[in-house]
């Protein structure tokens, strides 16, 4: 029967984070973060929502590997919440947190599911956040001492370290957008807290190595897009350049170069000064794992009326939408040939100031793709979410197309699990496999976790 076969030993997994599932945001001697605040400052967030109970994976763990496990997922990315840890981001440990994310690990290894541990998913410690945040360099130190601590306690049985979950929208959505927290609204913070959210990427992983008695591979999560111009204008050609490179390129040059676009940046002159330090891209360019989160793609155009960028989305008519983007599989085929082709071939050395410091070639995996869809229950219970079918069946077969033709993915995690908090949005989005009522916290399995379940049993499916 035709279908579309992944290779063997393809990694099939699941994804989620701290914020957005364990609640208990106070408990056994958790220090706030900044999505805490964020979260409890009226108008920030849709109906005043809060991530205070989240999900109860805090304590539900136990059942929510039970459920995984039945579904034969055995890949789980979570990330810890440095507050549980260092509940004021540096000094002593907290040893409930480092209790329950022990807990929290044996409950994965017990049923045989491979723990993907992330640092940071934006839930930065407010006290942190009191000495200026990511916008300022102490920061990174103190990111990879938390590393270290995570690699010291934890190093024993997790394979695989991710530092940051998509570090352009912590930087970008909490300090340019305000839309995230910490909520700014200025270009230069966001300039700083990208550059020093990737130095911490450096230092930590030079941390854990240098801390784990065995290996432990160190990767990190970008959420990339690729990038289309509006009409074949050269203006909207430009627009869509300048796009790709605060976007895309502004992450993955000193991840996979050691070069950086900023400093070709004429607006961020003013703001960039002194920021990258000498050796920090080399620091930066060091990875065995790139993740990458495909969502959707963006279709852009020139406009005056924007200030500092000059660029407008489009939103092309005819196309299928969901509640928070365009749907476009084919974006994901050509996001994985372009990083294939850019920055996983050999090429010359780069022309930038920086010129190439070094180049790395890690493994790639998806580590998130999902749909949210307003899920109900039908009249015998089950919940039919075919659309989020559709979705992962599509994304797959594009998936599988860009590995025939040479790009080399390891593994495909899909966002989410659970339905669960959707940061400025609240709980209206449900991204899960496995649907949530907020009210009770009581989990049902929607049709699309019974697919994807099949999907990891045949290592594939058929068409
Ligand atoms: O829920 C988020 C996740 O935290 C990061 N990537 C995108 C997801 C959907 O918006």
């Amino acid at each position: 029967m035709p279908g579309i076969h992944f290779p063997e030993g393809f990694v099939w997994g699941i994804a989620s984070s701290a914020y957005q599932v364990e609640g208990a945001w106070n408990e056994d001697g958790k220090g706030v973060s900044i999505w805490d605040t964020f979260a409890h400052t009226p108008g920030k967030i849709v109906n005043d929502e809060n991530g205070d109970a989240a999900i109860d994976h805090y304590h539900r763990y136990k059942e929510d590997a039970a459920l995984m496990a039945e579904l034969d997922l055995r890949h789980y990315r979570f990330s810890t919440a440095w507050t549980r840890i260092l509940p004021a981001g540096t000094g002593p440990v907290n040893p409930k947190g480092i209790a329950f994310y022990d807990r929290l690990i044996d409950a994965l290894l017990k049923h045989k599911i491979e723990p993907y541990l992330c640092l940071f998913h934006w839930d930065l410690p407010q006290a942190l956040q009191d000495k200026g945040g990511w916008p300022n360099r102490e920061t990174a130190y103190a990111f990879a001492d938390y590393a270290r601590i995570v690699a010291k306690h934890f190093g024993d049985r997790v394979n695989v370290i991710f530092t940051h979950n998509e570090p352009w929208v912590a930087a970008f959505a909490g300090h340019f957008l305000g839309m995230h927290a910490p909520g700014t609204k200025e270009l230069g913070a966001a300039l700083r807290a990208v550059h020093h959210l990737l130095l911490s990427h450096g230092l930590a992983t030079e941390a854990i190595r240098a801390e784990a008695k065995r290996p432990v591979k160190v990767g990190i999560t970008l959420n990339l897009n690729p990038v289309y111009p509006a009409t074949e204008s050269k203006k909207d050609a430009e627009a869509a350049d300048r796009v790709d490179a605060t976007m895309n390129r502004i992450v993955l040059d000193p991840l996979l170069k050691g070069t950086t676009p900023i400093e070709g940046y004429k607006i961020a002159k003013p703001f960039t000064g002194n920021l990258i330090q000498p050796g920090d891209l080399k620091k930066i360019c060091v990875l065995d794992l790139l993740g990458i989160n495909y969502y959707s793609r963006a279709v852009m155009k020139h406009s005056a009326k924007i200030p500092v960028i000059g660029v407008e989305q489009v939103h092309p008519e005819g196309n299928e939408y969901s509640g928070m983007w365009e749907i476009f599989p084919e974006g994901l085929y050509a996001l994985l040939t372009r990083i294939q082709r850019d920055y996983l071939q050999p090429s010359p050395p780069s022309p930038l100031p920086n010129k190439g410091e070094g180049r790395n070639a890690p493994e790639l995996m998806i580590t998130e793709n999902g749909i949210p869809v307003p899920d109900g229950f039908d009249f015998d219970g089950r919940i039919r979410d075919e659309r989020r079918i559709r979705y992962l069946r599509n994304h797959l077969a594009q998936l599988h197309r860009a590995i025939q033709d040479g790009v080399p993915v390891k593994g495909y995690f899909h966002w989410s699990f659970m339905d669960n908090f959707e940061w400025a949005l609240g709980y209206g989005q449900r991204f899960g496999l496995v649907y949530v009522d907020f009210e009770t916290q009581k989990r049902t399995v929607k049709d699309s976790g019974r697919w994807f379940a099949e999907v990891i049993r045949g290592n594939g499916f058929e068409i």
